[in-house]
């Protein structure tokens, strides 16, 4: 039998040097937040049958949507440790500071609760994603620059997939490794070290519904990747419509997945504080590229803190080749 490795123990081995300490403590915040999440999503179908079996209508109390029970327990978990001095949520519209009665913490947390929220009837699996900051200034008290940072400032970032099983994927900058949680032992445990992209791409994810809303170079890019126009890839599609686990399955099986600049979207769907740059940051580490169509998704400085980009993440030729098509387009 393998040696059993836990999550608490990795990251205390693989910790970076300057992470000693309250880092550290972060990620298992993350991790403990993790389980309590996986632990509701798992019961979404039966706390609604519950809920409306029971008593939840006679003593008015209300079921709490899915994503909102997420991001409560996000906050809750990391608002009072002394590790933040400022948080900002896709479900809330300013920066969360931390209250002046806790400790003020050196670390910016920025994070997407439950994203893919709307697949949860249909049991399709949904994730939490978030990256982490360091402040820019440890005097004040967290403010909206801290948040605004961007991606290549991450210090760490990772998502968690409630799927057939609930996976923590991570990177500080020294390689991407994911943790299942073994339900019994209430422990996420390494399964997957060192996740590299493989040399040889297998997926193209887009939703092919708004193909009539894409530019012309996405149009070409899409025949590129199909293997027509005289292109030598011919790649089969997959599309979940559930961003972490789209991600998940490219990571492991290789491809490119994006969602472009609409006609009626002009800056894509994904938010890039929450969604583009942590998962950019983790493609990276994976030996892939992530990209606005036109330049580094790590590059880009948020100016408002759910700002919208085109994202095209993955294999780094096939993202290459998307900037390609834009440049030659304009
Ligand atoms: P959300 O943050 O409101 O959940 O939206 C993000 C989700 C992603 O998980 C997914 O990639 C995308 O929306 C799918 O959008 P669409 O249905 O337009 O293809
Ligand atoms: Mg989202």
């Amino acid at each position: 039998m393998e040696n059993l490795v836990t999550i608490e123990r990795f990251i205390l081995e693989n910790q970076p040097e300057y992470a000693v300490g309250d880092f550290t403590y972060l990620l298992y915040d993350i991790a403990l937040a993790a389980k309590a999440i996986s632990a509701k999503a798992n019961r979404a179908g039966l706390i609604d049958i519950l809920g409306r079996a029971g008593t939840s209508n006679v003593q008015g109390e209300q079921q709490q949507k899915l994503d909102i029970y997420a991001d409560q327990v996000i906050r809750r978990l990391c608002d009072h440790t002394g590790r933040l001095c400022v948080m900002a949520s896709e479900e809330n519209e300013s920066i969360i500071p931390i209250p002046e009665k806790y400790p003020k913490g050196r670390y910016v947390l920025v994070y997407d609760p439950l994203d893919g929220s709307s697949n949860i009837d249909a049991n399709v699996g949904t994730g939490t994603i978030f990256g982490i900051f360091r402040c820019k200034d440890w005097e004040t008290r967290g403010r909206l620059e801290d948040c605004l940072q961007p991606g290549r400032d991450l210090v760490a970032a990772g998502y968690v997939l409630y799927g057939t099983s609930t996976l923590l994927v991570y990177s500080t900058g020294s390689g991407v490794h994911g943790f299942t949680l073994d339900p019994q032992l209430g422990e996420f445990l390494l399964s997957h070290k060192a996740i590299m992209l493989p040399a040889q791409p297998k997926y193209y994810s887009v939703n092919h519904g708004y193909q009539s809303k894409w530019s012309v170079s996405i149009q070409k890019y899409v025949r590129w990747l199909q293997g027509r126009d005289g292109s030598t890839f011919g790649l089969s599609e997959r599309y979940i419509g559930s961003l972490v686990a789209d991600f998940h399955r490219n990571l492991l099986d290789g491809g490119v997945f994006f969602y472009p600049a609409l006609d009626h979207k002009p800056a894509g769907k994904l938010r890039l504080l929450y969604e583009a740059a942590p998962l950019a940051f983790l493609i990276k580490q994976a030996g892939g590229y992530a990209s606005d169509g036109e330049r580094a998704i790590l590059d880009i400085t948020p100016t408002s803190l759910h700002q919208r980009v085109p994202l095209f993440i993955g294999d780094r030729k096939l993202v290459e080749q998307v900037e390609y098509f834009n440049r030659r387009e304009r």
